[in-house]
C-alpha cells in the first residue's frame, strides 16, 4: 500500500511539473517594439489595372494603392517582416490551420505574409476572373498554378525555410506578394500601427531581422532573461538619391 501511495504522489508531482514546465515555455521572453518611418508620410500610388480589374474597384479613380512602401499615421512603417535568425531550439509547432492569401480586386492580400514551415498556404480567388499564381522561391519547389474561376482555392506547403518568397499573378503584372516562410514561430509582419510581437523565448541572445521588399534588411541583436520583456526600435527612412 505504502508503495502504491508514494508511486501516485511521484506520479502527481511529475504532472505538476511538467504541467509548470509547458506553461514557462507558453510564457517566456517577449521581444516587441516598432518599426519607426523616419521622414515623410506616404501612402503609395494608385496601382494601374486593366479595365476589368479597374471594374471590380468600381472604375479607375478607386484603384487600389500600391503596397511596396506605406507609412502609418503614427509615423511607422508597413510590411514589415521580423524573425528571429538565431532560434532557440522548440518552440510551438506549426498551426494546423491554413494561413489565407487572397486575390480580390486584382490585389494579394495581405501583401506581406509570414508562414510556418508544413504549415498550409490556402490561396484563394475572389475574383470572377482568371489569376495564375506564381511563387518563385529560391530553396523550395516553384509553385505555379492558373485560377481560372472565382471561388477556387489551392494549397501549398513549404518545406524549407526561406525569407522572402516573391509571389506574382502571371495574368496581371502589378500583382505581387511576399511570404517569409520560417522553421520556428518567432516572427511578425507589421501592419497598421507599424508594431510587432515576439513571444515564447528562452532566455538567449537573439538576432532579429527585419525585412522590408524595398529598403533591405536590418538587424539588432537582443539578450533577454526569463520572461523578460525588451522593446526595440528600427528605423527606415528614403535614400537619400531617390525622390
Ligand atoms: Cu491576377
Amino acid at each position: 500500500m505504502k508503495v502504491r501511495k508514494l508511486a501516485s504522489v511521484l506520479m502527481a508531482a511529475v504532472v505538476a511539473v511538467a504541467v509548470m514546465g509547458s506553461m514557462a515555455l507558453a510564457e517566456g521572453a517577449t521581444i516587441k517594439g516598432k518599426v519607426k518611418w523616419d521622414g515623410k508620410p506616404y501612402k503609395g500610388k494608385q496601382v494601374e489595372l486593366n479595365a476589368e480589374c479597374e471594374g471590380f474597384h468600381g472604375g479607375k479613380a478607386n484603384a487600389p494603392r500600391a503596397e511596396a512602401v506605406v507609412t502609418n499615421e503614427n509615423a511607422t512603417l508597413r510590411n514589415v517582416y521580423l524573425h528571429v535568425k538565431n532560434p532557440p531550439e522548440g518552440g510551438a509547432a506549426a498551426p494546423t490551420t491554413p494561413i489565407v492569401m487572397d486575390q480580390k480586386g486584382c490585389v494579394y492580400t495581405p501583401h506581406v505574409l509570414g508562414v510556418r514551415v508544413g504549415q498550409t498556404i490556402e490561396i484563394r480567388n475572389s475574383d470572377p476572373t482568371a489569376h495564375n499564381i506564381h511563387f518563385l522561391p529560391k530553396k523550395n519547389p516553384e509553385f505555379n498554378q492558373s485560377q481560372p474561376k472565382q471561388g477556387l482555392v489551392n494549397t501549398l506547403v513549404f518545406k524549407r525555410a526561406e525569407v522572402m518568397v516573391p509571389v506574382k499573378c502571371d495574368v496581371h503584372p502589378w500583382m505581387n506578394a511576399f511570404v517569409g516562410v520560417s522553421d520556428h514561430p518567432f516572427f511578425a509582419v507589421t501592419g497598421e500601427d507599424g508594431m510587432f510581437t515576439i513571444t515564447g523565448l528562452p532566455p538567449g541572445k537573439y538576432t532579429v531581422e527585419a525585412w522590408h521588399e524595398k529598403y533591405g534588411t536590418k538587424e539588432m541583436v537582443v539578450e533577454v532573461s526569463t520572461d523578460d520583456t525588451k522593446e526595440i526600435e528600427f528605423t527606415y527612412s528614403r535614400p537619400v538619391k531617390e525622390e
